[in-house]
């Protein structure tokens, strides 16, 4: 399951010891514990989904922003997704990425269901490489908005969660801010 966090590696070990978010937290700190209710949860619709998904964790961990990772899928357990989208407001979230291939209708099933904002993320793993997913996804009804990122966009799928919380949260606005200064001077998540 590590086979595939590019993203993270690189923010771990970005040249020049550059460390673009990391340098917001403690120098000597490798990846920040979490601890908290989640403010973000993210949902994969399978466990083959999580080398790409865990992409999402790892940014959020860089911002320490507390969430949680589940895998329920829409169609396997529409049910305890029912149950998660109904429940994850009053559980303190503030916004939910949901993270499936083929025929994606996790975002979809959890924006019916909730207020609040829908990041979804397109994967590539089935035969037809992500377009599928992408069309299932992006595609929305009018009414019913997810916010779809690139397929396999996990990494942006994070960034845009903190930024959604960096609205009320100054401390998570000045990493943002220092982010966007490390892409500024050529790092690449
Ligand atoms: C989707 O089907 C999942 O999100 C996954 O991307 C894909 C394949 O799932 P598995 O057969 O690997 O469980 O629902």
């Amino acid at each position: 399951m590590t086979e595939d966090l590019g993203a993270f590696d690189e923010l771990e070990e970005a040249p020049d010891g550059h460390d673009p978010v990391g340098r917001l937290e403690s120098a000597a700190s490798p990846v920040p514990r979490v601890s908290g209710s989640p403010l973000v949860g993210v949902l994969v619709g399978s466990a083959s989904d999580l080398p790409i998904m865990q992409q999402a964790t790892a940014i959020l961990e860089r911002f320490g922003i507390p969430h949680e990772i589940r895998v329920i899928s829409a169609h396997r357990n529409p049910d305890v997704v029912d149950e998660f989208a109904r429940t994850a407001e009053e559980r303190g979230m503030v916004c939910v990425i949901c993270g499936a291939g083929l025929a994606n209708h996790l975002a979809g099933a959890i924006a019916a269901r909730t207020a609040l904002p829908v990041i979804g993320v397109p994967l590539s793993g089935g035969t037809l490489g992500g377009m599928d997913a992408l069309y299932s996804t992006v595609q929305m009804p009018r009414g019913v908005p997810v916010a779809t990122m690139a397929i396999d966009g996990a990494v942006n799928a994070a960034i845009l969660a903190a930024q959604i919380l960096a609205v009320r949260d100054p401390a998570v606005r000045a990493k943002i801010y220092g982010f966007k200064d490390s892409l500024a001077e050529g790092f690449r998540p």
